[in-house]
């Protein structure tokens, strides 16, 4: 180590013939301003600054100006762009060594820093937004409802006009229909064609247009009948959806139903739940009180290992975790298990309560697992099912089982074209009925 100290009148002079004698790589162990010279009493001294620096001739590597800023730039560059770098630092004194060089570089790279800094915050806002794609969709999606909407209106204005001709209780059946949501257009056609049907003078007869009105709208819905039943062989069933809609109340439901009509059926549940410790926990529940055993899949491996224990079981119950829009590897996985050896039949559960669009929207996501059949939980917390209605009769897919409260077993019953018009009136069903009657036995 080569030791040596330098006097110069300024500090920079100092570190300018400390870099020229001594190199870059020299380290500054001290400075201090002195008074040098000054004769008598120290009246002619002159104050001057003393920097000792220090080299490591052993370690010194010569290396080219351009490199070292290029170095400097990239060390800079990694500190800005690590993603726990912490929010611009407030500046430090330079450390003794090298701090004139540095604080040159770092002048020098003001602008570009700043720059940097932008960059780095768009690079970090298109990062999130590849990440989120939800953040650029969710605007756009309500951007489109708003536009639904309002698309809905002008049509429902226009459907208003078409029906203004028509005679008294056709219009007020097609107001009712509206005001549960069914859609105007749907609402329409089936007015229009009721009246075709049974002409001018046959839509008079208030009983006759509303029976007619509901067989109509029984025959443009679709149910599955009784999905668990002891008539069958095998069956494995699994329930797919939402975060939140019901599936593992649901499974709970169909696996106390599955007791109820067979005591001795070997029913199993099978949950693909491990996302949540609380999840496993609660089937665990339902299953020892319903004295049935609970096989925990964590893998798909784990999955074909449990069919295999059980191959003499008699009903499958698989229960699902809550799948977001954006979880592509949960819906792969869901994919896997029905491309297996074993017929694996997929119910989506959709709660009443969710938005038609996104009821819709869901649909439209499961459908590559693919969807069997559908069931619908939370009917209890709605009063219009209109919207319901649009959805069961776009899609066309059957209904297997209506939930309509938390209990278990109790409330859970199974889908009849019947009950889902009910649903779709509403409020406004038990009115109709009462005016129309008998209407194939619903009224309770
Ligand atoms: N009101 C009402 N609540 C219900 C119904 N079915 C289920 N729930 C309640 O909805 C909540 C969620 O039910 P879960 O069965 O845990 O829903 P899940 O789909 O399994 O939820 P994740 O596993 O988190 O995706 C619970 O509080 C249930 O009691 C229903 O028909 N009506
Ligand atoms: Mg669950």
């Amino acid at each position: 180590m080569k030791l040596k100290r330098f006097e110069a009148l300024s500090l920079q002079e100092a570190l300018q013939s400390v870099k020229a004698e001594l190199g870059p790589e020299a380290v500054i162990v001290s400075s201090r301003r002195i008074q040098k010279g000054g004769g008598l009493f120290g009246l002619l001294s002159q104050s001057v600054v003393e920097v000792t620096a220090a080299v490591d001739r052993a370690s010194q590597v010569e290396e080219a100006p351009v490199a070292r800023v290029e170095r400097s730039l990239q060390s800079l560059m990694a500190k800005r762009f690590a993603p726990e770098a912490p929010v611009r630092q407030p500046v430090q004194p330079a450390p003794d060594h090298k701090f004139s060089e540095a604080l040159q570089v770092a002048t020098a790279l003001d602008p570009v820093t700043q720059h940097l800094d932008e960059m780095r915050r768009e690079i970090q806002r298109l990062r999130e937004e590849q990440q989120d794609p939800e953040r650029v969709l969710g605007p756009l999606r309500q951007e489109l409802e708003g536009l639904r909407i309002v698309v809905g209106e002008v049509l429902g204005s226009q459907m208003d006009k078409r029906v203004e001709g028509l005679p008294g209780d056709v219009m007020e059946v097609y107001q009712s229909l509206v005001i549960q949501g069914v859609n105007p257009q749907t609402a329409h056609h089936l007015v229009r064609g009721v009246v075709e049907t049974l002409g001018t003078a046959g839509v008079g007869n208030r009983e006759a247009l509303k029976s007619l009105l509901w067989e109509r709208m029984e025959e443009s819905v679709a149910v599955s009948g009784q999905a668990v039943s002891k008539h069958y062989g095998q069956k494995v069933m699994m329930l797919v959806g939402p975060t939140g809609v019901g599936k593992t109340t649901t499974i709970a439901k169909l696996a106390g139903l599955a007791r109820q009509q067979d005591e001795h059926r070997r029913t199993v549940l099978v949950t693909l739940d491990t996302y949540r410790v609380a999840a496993v926990e609660q089937l665990r529940v339902f299953a020892k009180i319903l004295k049935i055993p609970l096989e925990v899949a964590v893998s798909h491996k784990d999955f074909l290992e449990c069919l295999g224990r059980h191959q003499n079981a008699d009903l499958l119950l698989i229960d699902t975790a809550g799948r977001s829009p954006k979880d592509q590897a949960g819906y792969d996985e869901l994919l896997a298990i029905t491309r297996g050896q074993v017929q694996v039949e997929t119910h989506l559960v959709l709660a009443a309560p969710m938005a038609e669009s996104v009821q819709m929207d869901t649909i439209r996501r499961y459908q590559s697992v693919p969807i069997h059949k559908l069931m619908i939980t939370k009917l209890d917390e709605v009063s219009m099912g209109g919207s319901l209605y649009n959805v069961l009769a776009q899609t066309g897919l059957p209904v297997s089982y209506l939930s309509a409260g938390q209990r278990v077993p109790e409330d859970l019953e199974m889908a009849t074209r019947a009950r889902l018009v009910e649903l779709a009136w509403g409020q406004a069903s038990r009115q109709v009925l009462q005016e129309c009657v008998p209407l194939n036995g619903v009224v309770h």
